[in-house]
């Protein structure tokens, strides 16, 4: 009896961890890294296990994408406002509403002068509700300092309106120091915490010569800064006691951080830089941690030569969390809330210029396990969540884009 049985038992014990292992080996072999080209770091190793060209998801990800907006001129930086408005700036220097419905409405006064050159102009805003219903509105701009310098600054003001809004007088509240004759590396992002203060990201502006400065804390090249919407500088600044430019900074050692965002899962400031040939990289910037830029890095220089002495890691600087070889050149990020899109919940959606994509990242603690490319007819711009969970893409030529989850067919 117990003999005859004793087959059939073995067999019911042995199957689901047979067939659970078999279905992980079959999803590992179908879904290798997105990333198949050759690095450009040549011989350069990862300093851990998945810090570049992570897995492909099991199940990816189909979407419908939709035209929400048309007609702008070169859209930078794109917020969505908690009654279903988006603001939208363009880099001639114009900020815009975008209705709930997608109309496209005229440009906003009261905006400053900027230096529209190269990569300069208007280029990021970020909006925060107040008690009131108004908002308190932030810009980034190429701002023009004379005799053909210019340097980075934030301008913030008070806002109300139910259509279009009104600005009251925009102030400038802070300016990145030095101003420099160059056309390049602004950083720009802006991103507000809930204890109120903002970050701001400095780029190095892309004068080989003078890199290194984004190693000191005594000036604001190649830094992420964090400040009060006043322009005052948090006493828990990491260099406060120092007074000066170094008062500001918040995380020193970066290129030309151009994609940031808050993940509130974990009350962290994330960001993805712009590297070198083949070095963009996600960080964690935390206070007064250095991130290597000119020192260390992946990728080489456009010319095909090292920067410096060619390092990627050394002993007191922080390595990304992730890098691309080659690069995506990073606009905006987020973090999705997981409404409408439910497997995004606490995932990274990062837009790219080069990439023509939607980076999605999927994390299990703070290391990234999955890289998606959710593929965009465009050079994407920046990226942000609706209220009602779709990702709304800002791309180059002007579209603004609506992506919601592909119906199953
Ligand atoms: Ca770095």
């Amino acid at each position: 009896m117990l003999l005859r049985h004793l087959p059939l038992l073995v067999l019911a014990l042995a199957l689901p961890a047979c067939s659970a292992r078999s279905t992980a080996e079959n999803n590992e072999a179908a879904r290798g890294p997105v990333e198949t080209r050759a690095p450009n770091g040549e011989g350069q190793r990862p300093a851990f296990a998945g810090q570049t060209r992570a897995p492909q998801p099991d199940v990816l990800t189909a979407v419908t994408a939709a035209v929400f907006a048309d007609g702008l001129t070169q859209p930078w930086g794109l917020e969505a406002l908690p009654d279903g408005r988006f603001l939208v700036t363009e880099k001639a220097g114009r900020l815009r509403v975008v209705t709930a419905d997608g109309r496209v409405l005229g440009p906003i006064d009261g905006m400053p002068e900027v230096d529209a050159r190269g990569q300069g102009g208007l280029l990021d805003v970020a909006a925060r509700p107040n008690p009131d219903g108004s908002f308190t509105v932030c810009l980034t701009f190429a701002e023009p300092r004379g005799d053909g310098e210019n340097g980075t600054a934030l301008a913030c003001a008070r806002a109300s309106g139910a259509d279009n809004i009104r600005l009251e007088p925009l102030r400038v509240v802070f300016r990145q120091q030095p101003s420099w004759r160059s056309m390049g590396h602004f950083g720009a992002r802006i991103v507000f915490t809930p204890d109120g203060n903002l970050f701001v990201t400095l780029g190095d502006r892309q004068r080989a010569e003078a890199r290194g400065n984004a190693q000191s804390p005594e000036n604001t090249i190649g830094k992420i800064v964090r400040l009060a919407p006043d322009g005052s500088a948090p006493r828990d600044n990491p260099f406060a006691s120092r007074g000066g430019e170094a008062q500001y900074v918040w995380s020193l050692g970066h290129r030309n951080v151009q994609a940031a965002a808050w993940r509130s899962e974990t009350g962290a400031l994330w960001a993805v830089e712009h590297g070198p040939k083949g070095g963009d990289e996600l960080n964690r910037p935390e206070a007064g941690k250095n991130y290597g830029w000119p020192v260390t890095t992946y990728g080489v220089d456009y010319n095909g030569r090292p920067i410096g002495d060619g390092l990627t890691a050394q002993t007191g600087l922080e390595q990304p969390v992730y890098y691309w070889d080659p690069v995506i050149a990073p606009s905006g990020m987020i973090f999705h809330s997981g409404k409408l899109f439910t497997a995004w919940r606490g995932d990274a959606l990062i837009g790219g210029l080069a990439s023509r994509s939607v980076t999605r990242l999927v994390f299990r603690g703070d290391r990234v396990v999955n890289e998606e490319r959710i593929d965009i007819d465009g050079r994407v711009r920046d990226v942000a969540e609706g209220i009602d969970g779709a990702l709304y893409v800002a791309v180059d030529d002007g579209r603004i884009l609506k992506l919601t989850p592909k119906a199953p067919s």
